[in-house]
């Protein structure tokens, strides 16, 4: 029996993507490292570090640096979510939350993103979440469930019960190994190991997930 919905935030409520591709483009620009959209597509659903460890592509550069570096890429990131209103959550997704909370479902964020908090509030939702879960929540990120299993354990319900979004590969495999079920937003190619899979947010179908899953 589904009892609770967990969102994850870039990719599917909003699309806070195109800041982080600016963000790492400027840094990368000043530190003459090789980024492109190509690489930034690379980055999705993943960690802070392991983003500019994926950027570095094997580069060795020192433990100060690196941290300077991801430093300068968040104060660049954070200026643009400043910009961030209501109008950049993804079409009707205000909508189909509050339906599930109206049908008594629990609802949750579990992001990678330790600028969630923020975002949710600049896009004036976050009171409406019974748990919120972020980079900042576990140590390990997805791929590992840990970030979902944290989500459950605060909302109250067993992993069985939880249905998770996510536009990532690496959140997919997450939801998966917490023992939950995964829809995946996105290209086959990227999302296909979900148990159901939708091409972009407005196509998803909460109607058709409740009956398949
Ligand atoms: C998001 C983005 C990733 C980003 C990560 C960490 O994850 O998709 O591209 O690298 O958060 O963000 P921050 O630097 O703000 O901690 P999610 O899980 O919300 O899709
Ligand atoms: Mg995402």
């Amino acid at each position: 029996e589904i009892k609770a919905f967990i969102f994850d935030l870039d990719g599917v409520i909003t699309d806070t993507a195109e800041y982080h591709y600016k963000s790492w483009q400027s840094l990368a620009d000043e530190e003459d490292l090789f980024f492109n959209r190509e690489v930034n597509e690379k980055l999705r659903g993943v960690s802070r570090m392991a983003s500019l460890e994926i950027i570095l592509d094997g580069k060795e550069v020192d433990e100060d640096t690196k941290k300077e570096w991801t430093d300068r890429k968040n104060k660049y990131y954070q200026k643009y979510l400043e910009e961030i209103t209501k109008e950049n959550i993804l079409d009707d997704m205000e909508a189909k939350l509050e339906r599930l909370k109206n049908e008594g479902y629990k609802i949750a964020v579990g992001s990678s993103s330790r600028n969630a908090r923020k975002v949710l509030k600049q896009l004036k939702i976050y009171d409406m979440f019974d748990a919120i879960s972020d980079g900042n929540s576990v140590e390990n990120a997805k791929p590992a469930p840990d970030l979902f299993l944290h989500t459950a354990r605060n909302l109250g319900v067993e992993p069985e019960e939880c249905v998770v979004l996510e536009d990532a590969e690496s959140g997919v495999e997450a939801a998966l190994a917490a023992n939950m079920k995964a829809v995946g937003v996105g290209p086959e190619a990227r999302v296909g190991k979900a148990n159901l899979v939708y091409g972009n947010v407005d196509s998803i179908d909460f109607d058709e997930i409740l009956e398949k899953l």
